[in-house]
Formats: structure tokens, sequence, C-alpha cells
């Protein structure tokens, strides 16, 4: 028998990482067949380290958890509020990926309105040679720019969307102490702005918050920008939207059955698509990676954790 603690890892973890936990934890991969696994050793385990979160049975079938670190700022994917009422602690890992995730954003709305994709297949095809210049695309420049959750990667992408002089707005369930139009209705947002950046978490509360009332206010020349989780945007109306031209175009790096993606977005010019990799870089991986193995090593010494989300504020240091 082990004296350190017993770890389940659900996902593959990066090197590092394994390398770390092997230090302080025993660790034990989620087999396949996770039922049986889960019957048989489910009382184990007293932690989890979770690249993709961690569904109601597997958190039913660990009487003795105590402790979840999961990789990402967003923890859609876990039932935070049972966690907390069974006393476990979940972690997430905020503010170390606000720059990259934000630069992705970026890279999609200049991608998107600056017709980056199609105008590459222009050059590359030779269309350049027998069809001559590409049609001219639009400028990002002074536009009004509208933040659907203005948390920390929302305020990083609304400081960069500085630099093109845009005229910021937000819509988010608080009003903010920030230099930016606040838009308590999202509707009259979408009506105001030029582009939206979608930042806000997933789950029940955000279900579908970009529907087809906000995709229409946004209109015929507006631009979606959806780098938050696909459940937060309806799907099949965006998808309505853009191919009846009601709504100018998109870019999506997040969807609603990841990771599937519609054919029918797939065949859109108008559409930029990346497989959610906001925040995939070997730089910030790691640094999140780093900041999944320094809850775990804080939790396991006795110490406060040091990014409890917050639903479990109250359960740290306890
Ligand atoms: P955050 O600091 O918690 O900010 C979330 C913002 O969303 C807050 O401003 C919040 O408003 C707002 N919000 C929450 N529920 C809302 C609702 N029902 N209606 C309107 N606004 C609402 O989170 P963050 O660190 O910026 O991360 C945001 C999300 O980005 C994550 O949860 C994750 O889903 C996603 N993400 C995606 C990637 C990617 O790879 N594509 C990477 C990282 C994160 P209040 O402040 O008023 O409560
Ligand atoms: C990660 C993310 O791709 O942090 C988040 O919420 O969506 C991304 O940074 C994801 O969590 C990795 O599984």
């Amino acid at each position: 028998m082990s004296d350190r603690p017993a770890l389940l890892q659900i996902g593959k973890v990066l090197d590092q990482m394994a390398v770390r936990l092997a230090k302080d934890f025993d660790v034990t991969v989620l087999s396949d067949d996770a039922d049986t696994f889960l019957a048989e050793r489910g009382g184990e385990f007293v932690a989890i380290v979770t690249m993709k979160g961690v569904t109601d049975p597997v958190m039913a079938g660990l009487p003795n958890l105590k402790v979840i670190s999961s990789f990402g700022v967003g923890y859609d994917a876990i039932n935070a509020e049972a966690a907390a009422a069974r006393g476990i602690l979940v972690t997430n890992t905020p503010d170390v990926l606000n720059d990259e995730v934000a630069d992705t954003a970026i890279m999609l709305w200049l991608a998107v309105a600056k017709e980056m994709v199609p105008a590459e297949a222009w050059a590359r095809t030779g269309r350049w040679e027998t069809s001559g210049a590409y049609p001219l695309a639009r400028t990002v420049r002074g536009r009004k720019v509208g933040i659907l959750g203005l948390g920390r990667i929302g305020k990083t992408i609304a400081a960069m969307t500085k630099m093109f002089g845009s005229d910021v707005s937000y819509h988010s369930r608080s009003r903010k102490d920030v230099p930016y139009q606040y838009f308590a209705d999202l509707t009259e947002m979408a009506r105001a702005v030029d582009v939206i950046f979608v930042i806000t978490p997933g789950g029940p509360q955000t279900e579908k918050l970009v529907n087809a009332d906000v995709i229409d206010a946004l209109g015929p020349k507006g631009i979606l920008i959806n780098v938050a989780r696909g459940s937060v945007v309806d799907e099949t109306a965006l998808i309505a939207a853009l191919s009846e031209g009601r709504l100018g175009a998109a870019g999506l790096d997040v969807f609603e059955a990841e990771p599937h993606i519609p054919e029918a977005l797939k065949a859109m010019p108008n559409v930029v698509l990346l497989p959610h990799v906001g925040s995939a870089t070997v730089e910030t991986r790691a640094a999140m990676g780093d900041l999944v193995c320094d809850n775990l090593a804080a939790w396991a010494s006795g110490d406060p954790v040091l990014t409890p989300v917050d639903e479990c504020q109250h359960l740290n240091g306890k």
C-alpha cells in the first residue's frame, strides 16, 4: 500500500504533469470500462486530475473523493454545486490563459473580416493569375465591438480591440467599473454593434444565450465570434441565419457537439472554423498544467489551493 494519496486520472495529461503528479500521488488512469472499474476500486480515490470534466456517474462512484483539479478555466463539464455539497473541492486554471484565448479570438475576427481563408485559397490555387485580384474585404478598424461576458478573458479581448480603434460595449450579468458601455439586454447590444465576441462560461445558465433574436439583431453585416462554449450559441439558428444572409459571418472555436462540426458550417465561405484551440499553445498549456499540479500539491500538503472555483471557495483551507 502506498502512503501517497490515491489520484484518479481522467484523460491524457501532459508529460510534465505526469512527472509532477507521480511525486505526490499514487496515480491510476480511469479505465475505459468505468463502471466495472469504479465498482471494484472507486473507494480508493481521494483526488481526481481531469483533462475533460467529470461525469456525474464517475463522481458518484468515488465515495471518498475530496478534491478535483481540472485542466481549463471552464468547468461546465463538472457539477461543481454537487461536488461542493459533498465537500469536494474543485479547482480550475483561470488567468494563465487569458492572453492566449484573447489572441485566438482576435485572430478569428481578423480572419473572418479580412477573409483570410478564401483569400489564401485564391493565392494557393492560382486564381490570382487566372482571375486577377481577390475581391475587397472589410476593415476591422473603428468598429463597434460587443463583448458577451466581460470576465477575465472578455476584458483582455476588450483591451486588445482598442488597438483597432474599437468602440467597446459589453453584456454580462452585472455592470462593471469599466469605461465601456453596458447593455443589460443582449439583443439591444447586438443591434448596436458590428461584432460580438462570446466569452461566457458554458452550462445551463448560458444555454443558447445567443439565440435567433440576438443573431438577427447583429444582422447581415454582423460578425459573431464564439470562443466560449458551443452551448452558448443556438447552432441551428446560427446556421439558418448564415445561410439565409441574416448574419454576415462567423468565427467559431467551439461547437455544440464537439468534435462534430455540422457539414453546413464546413461548406460556408463566410465562416472560419477552429477545433477548440483557444488556449492550445505549448507555452499556455504548460502554464495550465503547472497550475493543475500546483493546486493538487497544495491540497496534498494541507494548504489552501490556489484557484478554487466559485462554488467551492468556502471549502478552501478547511
Ligand atoms: P470569467 O472571468 O468567469 O468571466 C465570465 C463572464 O461571463 C463574466 O463576465 C460573467 O458575468 C459572464 N456571464 C456568466 N454568466 C452569464 C450570463 N448568464 N449572462 C451573461 N453573462 C454571463 O471567465 P473567463 O476566465 O473569462 O472564461 C470564460 C469562459 O471562456 C470559460 O468559462 C470557458 O467556457 C471559455 N473558454 C474557452 C476557451 C477555448 O479554448 N475556446 C479557453 C478558455 C476559456 P458577471 O461577471 O456579471 O457574472
Ligand atoms: C481547453 C478551455 O482547451 O480553459 C478552457 O475552458 O476550453 C480550453 O482552455 C480545455 O479546457 C482543455 O480541455
